[in-house]
């Protein structure tokens, strides 16, 4: 079972995207879990291609790479993280905030909240405030949740907050962010009312803000 998670580990290290499909379908049928490709492998793998972009041992073009094979194995794990039929235990609006591209944490997080019952309407990446602001006030979420992954991008989700508060909406909705650089700290600091660590976590402080 551990050859499996190795060797998926490595196709994403890799960019092996047209092989990542075959091997995600052959651990699945060997009897690995979908959570255990996703955790044991595909975001392990994922951490390598960020800790050789940051020594320069890779450029953009292998993360890119990398990130289209991460979605194509998550694209067959999907349907099985996808929990169906239940009554829904919530809205959630999703997105990746303004000036940042990366959603596969995004996608992720939104697979882990679909399986545990929520429903989630995913606005995308470089997502404007207005573009929030509309999307609260359209689809009346119980949660907006926030990804960013820049450093740069963070400031970001203050914005969101501080616009949420200027068009008299703070009440009406919960922010809940999340992604590498955010941490409890910062969520605190900018007034959101939970930070989820990773997709797991994401489901839990979503569970706590629906009440
Ligand atoms: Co980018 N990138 N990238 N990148 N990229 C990082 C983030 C970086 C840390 C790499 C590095 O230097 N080591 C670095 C940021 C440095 C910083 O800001 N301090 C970086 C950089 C610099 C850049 C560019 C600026 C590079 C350039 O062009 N010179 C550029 C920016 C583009 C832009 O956004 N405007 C860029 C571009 C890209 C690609 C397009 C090539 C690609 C993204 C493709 C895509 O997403 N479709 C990419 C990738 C793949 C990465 C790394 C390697 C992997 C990110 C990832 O998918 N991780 C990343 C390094 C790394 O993180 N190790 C890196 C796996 C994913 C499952 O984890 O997203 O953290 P993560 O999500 C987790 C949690 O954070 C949490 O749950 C998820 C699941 O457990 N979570 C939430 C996330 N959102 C949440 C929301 C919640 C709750 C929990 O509630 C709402």
């Amino acid at each position: 079972m551990s050859n499996h998670l190795e060797i998926i580990k490595e196709a994403i290290i890799g960019g092996k995207h047209k092989d990542v499909e075959e091997l995600v379908r052959s651990a699945l049928d060997d009897g690995v879990s979908a959570n255990a490709i996703v955790n044991e492998a595909m975001i392990p793998g994922m951490d390598v291609v960020g800790k050789k972009f940051s020594n320069n041992e890779i450029f953009v073009p292998e993360m890119l790479v990398a990130a289209v094979t991460m979605n194509k194995g998550l694209d067959i794990l999907k349907p099985i993280l996808k929990q169906s039929g239940s009554k829904s235990k919530g809205t959630i609006v999703m997105c990746t905030v303004k000036g940042d591209l990366h959603d596969i944490g995004k996608n992720l997080v939104i697979m882990m909240l679909e399986g545990a019952g929520f429903d989630v309407i995913d606005v995308g990446v470089d997502t404007s405030v207005d573009k929030l602001i509309d999307a609260v006030k359209q689809i009346k979420p119980d949660v907006l949740g926030l990804s960013a992954l820049l450093t740069t991008t963070l400031p970001e989700m203050a914005k969101v907050i501080q616009s949420l508060e200027a068009n008299g909406m703070r009440g009406e909705v919960k922010v809940m962010i999340g992604g590498a650089p955010v941490d409890a700290a910062y969520s605190e600091k900018i007034g959101a009312d939970g930070y989820g660590r990773d997709a797991a976590q994401a489901v839990e402080v979503a569970r706590r803000l629906i009440v």
